[in-house]
């Protein structure tokens, strides 16, 4: 079966609960199996903006990785609805959020298309999503990007802390 790896991540009404709660939804996507869960971190808001005076409240960031017979794209669509059903809001580009389910890589598969990008193009200098990883797939490589412990070495870490 082919292998997926999902990044969770929430920073509004209770993370730790959203998260958890996700964790238990991504392992009820029908035809799918979780294989493995990260540790939940609190880390430091990245690019993430607010559209009041208060400040952004920090996230919870987890990944899994799944086994699953859904496509790609049939997967995208399962974790949109997890989105959704946490109450997932778009108000604009990187708001603060109750549920982000974002698709990392789906086995060595490279795609570009309007919908779904693979492997996610930011994943590889984002330390929110590298430690989270590189706990539950230490020896695991990215397409371009080599060696997740490189990766790790090589990142500057602000404001990550494994809870
Ligand atoms: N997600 C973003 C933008 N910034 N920062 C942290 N710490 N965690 C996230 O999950 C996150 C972010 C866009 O999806
Ligand atoms: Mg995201
Ligand atoms: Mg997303």
């Amino acid at each position: 079966m082919p292998k997926a790896y999902i990044a969770l991540g929430s920073n509004l009404q209770d993370p730790v609960k959203q998260v958890q709660s996700a964790l238990r939804a991504v392992a009820n996507i029908p035809n799918t199996r979780l294989i493995k869960q990260s540790s939940l971190y609190q880390t430091a808001p990245i690019e993430c903006v607010s559209d009041s005076q208060q400040p952004v409240p920090d996230f919870i960031n987890a990944v899994v990785l799944l086994e699953t017979d859904l496509t790609p794209i049939a997967l995208l669509e399962a974790l949109f609805d997890i989105e959704n059903t946490a109450g997932r809001e778009r108000p604009y580009v990187n708001a603060p959020r109750v549920l982000d389910c974002d698709l990392l890589l789906y086995d060595n598969l490279s795609i570009s298309t309007s919908k779904l990008i693979l492997p996610h193009p930011r994943m590889h200098s984002r330390g929110f999503v590298l430690l989270p990883l590189f706990e539950i797939a230490p020896h695991l490589s990215l397409p371009n990007h080599g060696k997740i412990a490189q990766l790790i070495q090589n990142h500057q870490f602000t404001d990550i802390k494994k809870l």
